[in-house]
């Protein structure tokens, strides 16, 4: 290690932030850049399956709440992105990344949408998932990092709550909507576990990324954390979380849980899951058509560039 790292693992430990025109060791910087644009990405393909409702939501109050949460996703990818951005990384070549497939985006958004309880099922499950694991985050080493996760888990927060309202309220409800609630649970529990990634002992950046900080608890502790608090709320409701290995372990103080199927996990990763490719193409679809609002923007700001405003 040289001098320079010696100092950096010093910081770290010492629990100080890195800032971005603070010396950082090239592969620190490169994870991050992987893991904050990574991030984004879900974000941003994440408002794709919601955005499949918003037209179809069953009154004018869920339609609003449904687009501001939408609208909020966005917004994340947003800071996200300038978060990367303050890594040495242009946008373009954030974007062109994952377009190219050379970025990753959240697994669970190659599922499909396709009742309203999903959209119950996203918001508590999906946005409860993102939550145990940005909750974490918010102590990342990466002060951008860090402090974007703070708004990021206030508004995931009141996601969380607007999708397990809607799957209370279909629980309420009559025999069709109580079986729709339960059958957007059987398809989305599965798929939100895995959102934690790979199991520790397969997990190819996590012992650098603890080390650095980047990562302050690992894949396991928090998908055991969301599966013991998801449990007793799908209880409260009457819903059953689709698991016949579930059951309290009273020595370990956690829920034990069923196999995982990764063979899954590395098909959907590897592009290869119900809806990957819709989901890149919708992407570069929109990216192409709005090329020429980038393009005035451009043409705005050079135009302001050349005729300076002048000083008061
Ligand atoms: N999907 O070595 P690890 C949201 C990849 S936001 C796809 O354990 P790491 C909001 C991983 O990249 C949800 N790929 O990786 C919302 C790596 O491949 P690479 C997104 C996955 O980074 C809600 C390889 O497997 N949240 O939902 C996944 O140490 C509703 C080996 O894995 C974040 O991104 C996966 N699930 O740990 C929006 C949080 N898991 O890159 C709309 C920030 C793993 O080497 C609607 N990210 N891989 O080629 C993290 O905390 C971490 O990156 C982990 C993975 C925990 C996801």
């Amino acid at each position: 290690m040289s001098e320079e790292e010696i100092l950096f693992q010093q910081r770290i430990d010492a629990e100080l932030k890195v800032e971005p025109k603070d010396w950082m060791p090239e592969k620190y910087r490169q994870n991050l850049i992987r893991q904050i644009s990574q991030h984004a990405h879900s974000e941003v393909i994440g408002m794709q399956p919601e955005g499949n409702w918003i037209t179809r939501a069953p009154t004018l109050h869920r339609k609003s709440i449904l687009l501001a949460k939408i609208q909020d996703e966005g917004g994340h990818g947003l800071y996200l992105y300038s978060a990367a951005e303050t890594l040495g990384i242009s946008r373009e070549e954030l974007v062109q990344a994952l377009h190219s497939g050379a970025a990753k985006y959240a697994s669970i958004f190659n599922y499909p949408a396709l009742t309203w309880a999903d959209m119950g099922a996203i918001g508590w499950l999906v946005d409860g998932a993102a939550i145990v694991n940005q909750i974490s985050l918010q102590r990342t080493s990466y002060g951008p990092y860090a402090r974007s996760m703070v708004r990021i888990c206030k508004e995931e927060s009141f996601h969380q709550r607007q999708g397990y309202h809607i799957m209370m309220v279909l629980m309420q409800g009559s025999q069709e909507q109580q079986a729709m609630a339960q059958d957007a649970l059987d398809r989305f529990w599965w798929p939100s576990l895995m959102m934690f990634g790979p199991h520790d002992a397969e997990s190819a950046n996590s012992t650098q990324s603890m080390k650095w900080k980047i990562k302050r608890k690992s894949n396991d502790e928090l998908r055991q954390k969301f599966i013991d608090q998801s449990v007793k709320q799908a209880e409260v409701i009457g819903l059953k979380i689709p698991d016949p290995a579930l059951k309290w372990n009273k020595a370990r103080e956690h829920y034990d849980f069923g196999k995982i199927d990764w063979d899954e996990f590395a098909r959907v990763i590897k592009g290869d899951g119900p809806c990957n490719r819709q989901r890149l193409q919708h992407h570069i679809r929109t990216h192409n058509e709005g090329a020429w609002v980038r393009d005035a923007v451009a043409a705005y700001e050079a135009k302001h560039k050349k005729q300076p405003t002048r000083a008061a």
